[in-house]
């Protein structure tokens, strides 16, 4: 039986040329931005990925294929659909089985990347361990699969709506490395720091496309996370948004919000609570992180062609 991958156009050729590929997720333009600036984000994304050299291959299931690369015009359907299901590894195979719609995680996107040889990615943030993960015990499936799938995922660090301190414990335990890109601190998404210190440090690109080839000739499994803080001129800070995030959870928690609900419900909350400003620094930094996973393609490409 042959890998249900259905390459758009775009991929195709890039595959063919040998040229570096960029994968990106559809959860976020499903279920954590609005329509349109979902839509809207995920064109400026992909156009930011072409300017800095390699080519974007945004991954959904539709049916019964998984779409590597998708066109306008079915970016555009799914940006708009409202039964969409937000996949991660548990239900990605019967999502497939069943016919249905479904948008990947962070999780699902690297085991699809994985499938269709990509090695990078460009997210917003990665899910984490939830505040109170000792009682709920929501751990996202994105850590797991970091530590089991080969794909180097840029995200802008992960939303203090987490527990990050937990979340950065678990990674350590599991063999991730953790790689603050031009920084000491942990980046916070909204905001550039956390106030921890991230495990490992690096300046360029180049260093952490080394760092993934030898991670696979050492036969180390599993990803690594590169955590790349949000431009100055976008974050915001702290102190700003700590009780808009608190409110947020007090809010999900009176509505017994649980589950894959969790991350969603939040991300539009804090929209609401703060004016959409969240959105607007939520943009710049997945434009941030596609840069910068572009770079890392790229270079990767050269180092594969050099040695
Ligand atoms: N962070 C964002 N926007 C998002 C997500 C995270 O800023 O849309 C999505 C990603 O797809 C991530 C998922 O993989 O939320 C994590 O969900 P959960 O916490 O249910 O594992
Ligand atoms: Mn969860």
């Amino acid at each position: 039986m042959t890998l249900p991958l259905k390459f758009s156009p775009e991929v195709a050729k890039a595959r063919a040329d040998g040229a570096p590929i960029v994968a990106l997720e559809s959860t976020i333009i499903t279920h954590g931005m609005p329509f349109p600036q979902n839509v809207e984000t995920a064109r400026l994304v992909e156009a930011e990925v072409r300017a800095h050299g390699a080519i974007p291959a945004t991954i959904a299931i539709m049916d019964r294929r998984i779409h590597i690369g998708l066109t306008s015009v079915q970016l555009d359907q799914l940006g708009q659909a409202t039964n969409v299901a937000k996949l991660s590894r548990a239900d990605l195979a019967a999502c497939l089985a069943s016919g249905g719609t479904g948008s990947t995680t962070v999780a699902a996107t690297m085991i699809c990347a994985k499938l269709a040889g990509i090695e990078v990615f460009a997210t917003g943030g990665i899910g984490g361990v939830h505040r109170a993960a000792e009682t709920s015990f929501d751990i996202s499936a994105d850590l797991p699969e970091l530590a089991q799938t080969p794909v180097t995922v840029v995200a802008a660090g992960a939303k203090a709506i987490l527990d990050l301190p937990k979340t950065l414990e678990y990674l350590e335990t599991h063999g991730v490395p953790v790689i603050a890109f031009g920084q000491d601190d942990f980046p916070a998404f909204w905001s550039r720091s956390s106030g921890l210190k991230a495990p490992l440090r690096m300046d360029a690109a180049a260093q952490i496309a080394a760092a993934h080839l030898l991670r696979g000739r050492l036969n180390i499994p599993g990803g690594q996370l590169v955590a790349n803080p949000i431009p100055p001129a976008d974050e915001i800070p702290r102190a700003e948004i700590m009780p808009h995030i608190e409110a947020a959870l007090a809010d999900a928690e009176a509505q017994g919000i649980a589950a894959k609900a969790v991350t969603p419900f939040l991300l539009s909350r804090i929209f609401e609570l703060t004016q959409g400003r969240s959105l607007t620094a939520n943009i710049a930094l997945v434009l941030n992180n596609a840069r910068l996973a572009a770079r890392i393609a790229v270079e990767i490409g050269k180092a594969r062609r050099d040695s």
